[in-house]
């Protein structure tokens, strides 16, 4: 009796190991049906299930995913680049013909409002390029591929959820490994730290309210510590490092918005 409970053990242990992953196109369906019972044992509703069951296997997001290149630009050379003397004047303008939002928006987070906008003209140039990729689909592959299956299962979940909540369809586009929205979140971090900015009973992250307040909220729930000083070897530029891993990315961030701010 004790080697057959242990054997069963081992069978249910090996049921949970998950779907299967593959390195081409060819098993996408067939995982998709596995991925579909565990979305459904983890509470995933019928919206988000027919959401998977329509995704299609990404050759583009996996061609992106392969060919990441690792830059080793210097700090000046990528803060060229990526325009950001552009990102400076266009941040302050935005800030000044909105005030009250940005205002309300430093209030309700304690983040200054040239931290978000620096982000926000460095991720997507202010919403200006949201991404052209189906994100079901993109973070369902990437899920699916076998080079980091455990990481992108959790934010496939996290997208299905979201369809579920009304905050993603099954057509909406975003970045070539799902990253959504105005800051290009990716959908676990939309459940984790995300917020209903506008009031509208859906966080949807298309919504440049939305956005901005759950990026705010995300800095200050990675310890953002309103009224301290957010430039390399400040307290706050530890929270910035949360955000993205570049180094040079970070540093741009914090050196935007202080000019921004200046
Ligand atoms: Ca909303």
């Amino acid at each position: 009796m004790l080697r057959l409970s242990i054997l069963a053990g081992c069978l249910l242990a090996n049921a949970a190991v998950g779907a299967t992953c593959g390195n081409d196109g060819s098993g996408f369906e067939t995982w998709k049906q596995q991925f579909s019972q565990e979305a459904a044992a983890a509470g995933v509703g019928q919206a988000g299930l027919q959401a998977l069951a329509s995704a299609s296997y990404s050759t583009r997001t996996i061609n992106a995913d392969r060919n990441q290149k690792s830059f080793r630009y210097e700090l000046s050379e990528f803060m060229r680049i990526r325009g950001a003397n552009t990102i400076v004047a266009q941040g302050r303008q935005r800030i000044s013909g909105n005030p009250a939002f940005y205002t309300s928006l430093e209030n309700a987070f304690g983040v200054p409002a040239a931290v978000v906008v620096a982000i926000h003209g460095m991720e997507t140039g202010f919403g200006n390029f949201m991404g052209d990729a189906n994100v079901v689909s993109a973070i369902t592959t990437l899920a699916y591929d076998c080079r980091r299956s455990e990481f992108f299962s959790g934010h496939a979940l996290a997208a299905l959820r979201l369809v579920d909540q009304g905050g993603l369809s099954a057509s909406t586009v975003g970045a070539m490994h799902g990253e959504l929205g105005h800051t290009q979140f990716l959908p676990g971090n939309v459940i984790a730290y995300g917020v209903d900015g506008d009031g509208n009973g859906v966080i949807d992250l298309t919504n440049i309210t939305d956005s901005l307040a759950s990026t705010a909220n995300f800095l200050r729930q990675k310890g953002w510590q309103p009224g301290v000083g957010y430039q390399e070897g400040q307290p706050n530029f530890e929270v910035i490092k949360e955000w993205n891993a570049a180094g040079v990315y970070q540093k741009a961030i914090a050196i935007m918005a202080a000019q921004i701010e200046g």
